[in-house]
């Protein structure tokens, strides 16, 4: 199953907890960042979470190892189940991250790619790749890669298998779910949920691409239930 991951970014402890109360059957985590952290404080992990969904820290964290350790530390305790790091920073500082997540039962996810136009002046060019073994030798669980450019991760599934991969992009930016739905494990969509009129409406459209995992005719890798 191709899950379904709400990016809840929006500005207040109210609007967050409406939204994840509305969308929450047709959803299968929250992701949440400096966006809603900021304005509602890191207390607003523990409400999301005894919602009962997983829920991902999309803090890019991408630092020396020590801080980011800490910074992961802080993360697990409050509820959620996986991190996001960035893999730029180089193989000791994602593993601190993907240590603690290790050690408190959690999951880490690393940056590969970005799905915003200006990604490519970094990422392209073997950066994405050499992220991608980053994550394999580091023993990651998975990766953040575009919805944006459905071909760049594809091609990043061949290098990490059956690792997992967590796509942003759909909607607001202009990914098409029916394109990367099947390549991907999950789908990130935030403003096309949450800034919807009918915001339980559309998660439950997004849902529909569940079934659309592993259905890309073009990649034979291994699947996992
Ligand atoms: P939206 O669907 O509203 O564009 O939100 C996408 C979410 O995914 C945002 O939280 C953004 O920070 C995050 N994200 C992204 O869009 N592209 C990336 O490459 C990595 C991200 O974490």
């Amino acid at each position: 199953m191709t899950e379904v991951i709400l990016a809840l970014d929006v500005g207040t402890r109210d609007a967050a907890v409406s939204i994840a109360e509305k969308t929450g059957p047709y959803l299968d985590a929250i992701k949440i960042g400096y966006p809603l952290v900021l304005a509602a404080g890191l207390t607003i992990a523990d409400e999301l979470s005894a919602g009962g969904l997983p829920l991902i820290a999309d803090f890019k964290v991408a630092d020396i190892p020590n801080t980011s350790r800490l910074i992961a530390e802080e993360v697990f305790s409050h509820g959620f189940s996986g991190i996001i790091c960035h893999g730029f920073v180089g193989r000791d500082s994602v593993l601190a991250c993907v240590d603690t997540a290790h050690d408190h039962g959690g999951e880490c996810y690393v940056v590969t790619e970005m799905s915003h136009p200006g990604a490519v002046d970094f990422f392209h060019g073997g950066i994405a790749e050499r992220i991608a073994a980053l994550v394999c030798e580091t023993g990651a669980d998975g990766i953040i890669a575009p919805a944006t450019r459905p071909e760049r991760t594809q091609m990043l599934r061949t290098l990490i298998g059956t690792r997992k991969i967590l796509s942003p992009g759909v909607g607001a930016q202009g990914g098409d779910p029916s394109a990367i739905a099947g390549i991907v494990d999950g789908i990130i969509v935030g403003r096309a949920i949450y800034e919807s009129a009918d915001p339980a409406g559309a998660a439950q459209q997004y849902a529909q691409f569940r079934s659309l995992r592993g259905t890309n005719p073009h990649l034979p890798y291994p699947l996992r239930e």
